[in-house]
């Protein structure tokens, strides 16, 4: 007797994406070993294909490093724009099969499959049929989970990575997750990791039998929340990505500050990380609003529409600044904030044609401080007018 499946859950993740993509552009480079990055000795990998994988060749390890372990990987610099035109293909794949499509980064999202038997036949068939799709909208691979939780689609998307094809029906969940490392836990980073390998808990299985009072009094929250993962327990729904209606940054700030010159860095910090997320989701913004908190807690917000929509910090952090002058900025400020609103697909072709050349440079940029903050953190790159 199979269980019955309570809900359907999808992940896809492309394999090794920008490396792929490089691979397919230039046939030359096909199963060879590829390292995306830039060749400079400081520089990092921002990933290999997988002929450069069994050499030891990773995501953000030096450069120099990666040379060393792999002398006759070639090595291409990254090209944004092309992976987002790519990414933009794989998601209207993905679209086709569900309306509730989350999107987490360039090349993986979560699908919400639940009551789509009827129209695409049982999980593995699904599966199959969205690698093959995949497969001649891009010419590229995916690896697919299916299984009744966002947790265990995703471990399971990497079980049997590249090209793979995992499905972990309910049934199976425990069996599959408990022999498996703590670090695939959601939340386990490096530092917890080594926690729970003190605390004598290897695998999923072991956070599984440990008790909920144990996991709480040594990692607090963190630890309630692993022992319902390890139970296979994770309620958290595919948010589809159209419902975001707007996308905002805001700062309660350590200090309250007074007039504009104080408030501008905020706002600039803000434009950024607002055009980050925009980037990420994949979409573009027309209207920003800025919202200020005085210090006695009164929320004052301004808002414009731009004449064409934008997901890049330069033009949100302009519209903020032309809607500054409005606030009342004799009075001290304890937060700052950015939305933007008005969302919608970026169209990129019309969006090219219509950008400057200095646009088009900012835009590049910005893709490119995406992928170091990525890997390193928001605060690995500031910009000189927040320094001072
Ligand atoms: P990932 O899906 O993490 O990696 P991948 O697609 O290269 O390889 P895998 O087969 O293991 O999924 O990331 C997707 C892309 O995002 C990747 O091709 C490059 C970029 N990226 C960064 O820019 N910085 C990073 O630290 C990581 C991990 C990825
Ligand atoms: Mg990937």
């Amino acid at each position: 007797m199979e269980a019955r499946w309570p809900r359907t859950i999808v992940h896809a993740d492309m394999d090794a994406f920008y490396a792929s993509v490089e691979q397919l552009d230039r046939p030359e480079l096909r199963g060879r070993p590829v390292i995306v990055g830039h060749p400079g000795a400081r520089s990092v990998v921002t990933t290999a294909s997988y002929e450069a994988r069994p050499f030891g060749v990773g995501s953000a390890m030096p450069m120099a490093k990666a040379m060393r372990l792999c002398p006759e990987a070639v090595v291409v610099p990254p090209r944004f724009r092309r992976y987002q035109e790519i990414s933009r293909k794989v998601m209207e794949v993905f679209a086709r099969f569900s309306p509730r499509v989350e999107a987490l980064s360039l090349d993986e999202a979560f699908l919400d499959l639940t009551g789509a038997e009827g129209l695409f036949g049982p999980p593995e068939q699904v599966a199959r049929r969205i690698k093959a799709e995949v497969r001649e909208a891009t010419g590229l691979t995916v690896s697919v989970g299916v299984s009744t939780t966002k947790f265990v689609a995703k471990v399971a998307s990497d079980f049997r990575k590249p090209d793979g094809l995992t499905v972990v029906p309910p049934d199976r969940v425990l069996a599959f997750l408990h022999p498996m490392q703590v670090g695939r836990l959601w939340g386990v980073g490096k530092k917890a990791e080594e926690r729970l390998r003190r605390l004598g808990l290897r695998t999923i299985g072991d956070v599984a039998r440990a008790s909920r009072s144990f996991l709480e009094a040594e990692l607090g929250s963190l630890g309630l929340h692993l022992h319902q993962l390890a139970q296979g327990i994770d309620p958290r729904e595919v948010i589809p990505d159209r419902e975001a209606k707007s996308i905002g940054a805001e700062e309660t700030l350590e200090k309250d500050v007074i007039g504009a010159a104080a408030i501008r860095p905020h706002l600039l910090a803000a434009a950024d990380k607002v055009a980050m997320r925009l980037r990420k989701a994949g979409l573009g913004a027309r209207g920003v609003r800025v919202k200020l908190k005085s210090a006695d807690f009164q929320i004052h917000t301004r808002q414009t529409t731009l004449p064409r929509q934008v997901e890049t910090a330069a033009p949100i952090y302009e519209a903020a600044l032309r809607l500054l002058p409005s606030f009342p900025l004799d009075r001290p400020w304890r937060l700052v904030g950015i939305t933007a609103f008005d969302l919608g697909d970026p169209a990129p072709s019309q969006g090219d044609l219509f950008a400057t050349p200095v646009e088009r440079k900012q835009s590049n940029l910005e893709r490119a401080l995406d992928d170091v903050r990525a890997r390193f953190g928001a605060a690995a790159v500031r910009r000189a007018s927040e320094l001072a």
